[in-house]
C-alpha cells in the first residue's frame, strides 16, 4: 500500500515537472523579455532563432505612421505577420530589430530608439503570440520615440514560427529607413562653461587660453565661432568647430604679452551672433590674469669692484689734472 502511494507521489511529482516544462518549453517568453537579454539565437525554446535554414512560408509585412520624423517623435510600427506552418499551439514569436545581421546586438536601442510601448504593453522589443491558426492575420504594433540624434534608421521585423517536432523558421521583413530631422522649433544653446589661462606668467611668454563649450542641443551645432579678448582687444578667433549634441568640447588660442601687469581675457562664443540660440546671455565669460615683469639682472661682483675701480682712477686723475693747472697757473703768476 505504502510502496503503491510511494509510486503515485512519484508519478505525480514527474508529471508536475513534465508540465513545468512543457510550459517553459512552450511558451518561452509569452509577455516578451528586454532589449539587453533577448536576440535570436537566445529565446527559452533553445537555439530558435539562430541557424535555421528559411524554409517557412510567412509573409511579414511592416509599416509606420511616417517615416520621415523629428528626433525624439514618437513613431508607430505597424507588423502583419501570415504564416501557414505554426507549431502545436499555434504561436510565432516577432522581433523588431535595427539590422538583421548581428543578433542579440541589433536591438533598437542600440540606435538609440526607445521603446515606450509592445504589443504586450511592456517595453521589449520580441514577443510572442498565439494566433488562432495556420493563415491567420497576426497584428503587431510597437510604439518608439526616435533617436535624439539626427540621420537615417533602419527597423526590421522578424518573425519565428513552425515548431514543436519540426523545426523553427524565420522570416524577415523588408525593413523600413526613417529620416529623422533635427527639431528646429526648439532652438539650439551654446553655452560658455569655463574660460580661463595661466596667470603670473612672465612678460613676453606664450600664454594658452582656453574656453570650454557645452552644447544644449539634441543635435550636433557645425562652424561654431569663438572669439578671445584681452582688455577688449580681439586677440583671436577660433572659427569652424564642431561640438556635438549634448556634448563638451575645449577651444584654444595663444596669446604673449609684451608687457607685465593685470589683464581680462573675455571669451565669446559666436561673437557674431551668427547662430540663433534659445539663450544669448550664457554665451561670455571673464578671467582676471597678472602677468609679471621679469627681475632686473643682478650685476656682478667684479663687476661692481671694476665700476669702483675706474671711479677712483677717474677721481685720482681728476686730481692730479687740478694740481697740475694749479701749480702751472702760480707759475704763472710769479712770472
Ligand atoms: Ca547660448
Ligand atoms: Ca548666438
Amino acid at each position: 500500500m505504502l510502496k503503491e502511494r510511494r509510486s503515485q507521489v512519484l508519478i505525480a511529482t514527474l508529471a508536475l515537472v513534465a508540465s513545468i516544462c512543457l510550459s517553459s518549453l512552450t511558451f518561452g517568453f509569452p509577455s516578451g523579455a528586454d532589449d539587453s537579454s533577448i536576440g535570436y539565437g537566445g529565446c527559452a525554446v533553445g537555439d530558435c532563432h539562430f541557424g535555421v535554414p528559411k524554409e517557412g512560408n510567412a509573409t511579414v509585412e511592416m509599416w509606420a505612421s511616417s517615416l520621415s520624423v523629428l528626433v525624439d517623435e514618437t513613431v508607430t510600427v505597424y507588423i502583419n505577420v501570415t504564416s501557414w506552418t505554426l507549431s502545436s499551439n499555434n504561436m510565432i514569436g516577432v522581433f523588431l530589430l535595427r539590422a538583421l545581421t548581428a543578433g542579440d546586438t541589433d536591438v533598437p536601442s542600440t540606435d538609440g530608439w526607445r521603446i515606450t510601448t509592445d504589443p504586450n504593453s511592456n517595453k521589449h522589443n520580441y514577443v510572442q503570440a498565439t494566433v488562432s491558426g495556420p493563415g491567420d492575420v497576426a497584428s503587431f504594433r510597437w510604439d518608439l520615440r526616435a533617436p535624439f540624434s539626427s540621420g537615417t534608421y533602419s527597423l526590421f521585423a522578424r518573425v519565428h514560427h513552425g515548431g514543436g517536432s519540426t523545426a523553427y523558421w524565420v522570416e524577415d521583413s523588408t525593413g523600413l529607413t526613417f529620416v529623422v530631422e533635427p527639431d528646429v522649433t526648439v532652438l539650439p544653446d551654446l553655452v560658455l562653461m569655463d574660460t580661463f589661462c595661466a596667470s603670473e606668467s612672465e612678460e613676453g611668454e606664450q600664454i594658452v587660453l582656453y574656453a570650454t563649450l557645452f552644447n544644449d542641443y539634441t543635435a550636433d551645432l557645425d562652424d561654431i565661432k569663438v572669439g578671445f579678448e584681452i582688455d577688449g582687444v580681439v586677440v583671436a578667433e577660433v572659427a569652424n568647430l564642431t561640438v556635438t549634441g549634448k556634448g563638451i568640447r575645449n577651444a584654444t588660442a595663444t596669446w604673449t604679452s609684451t608687457v607685465g601687469g593685470n589683464f581680462t581675457l573675455n571669451a565669446i562664443i559666436d561673437p557674431q551672433n551668427v547662430i540663433v540660440e534659445s539663450d544669448e546671455s550664457n554665451n561670455e565669460l571673464d578671467f582676471s590674469f597678472l602677468v609679471i615683469e621679469p627681475e632686473p639682472e643682478p650685476v656682478p661682483r667684479f663687476e661692481i669692484l671694476g665700476l669702483l675701480l675706474a671711479a677712483l682712477f677717474v677721481f685720482i686723475a681728476s686730481v692730479a689734472v687740478i694740481g697740475l693747472l694749479r701749480r702751472e697757473e702760480d707759475e704763472y703768476e710769479e712770472d
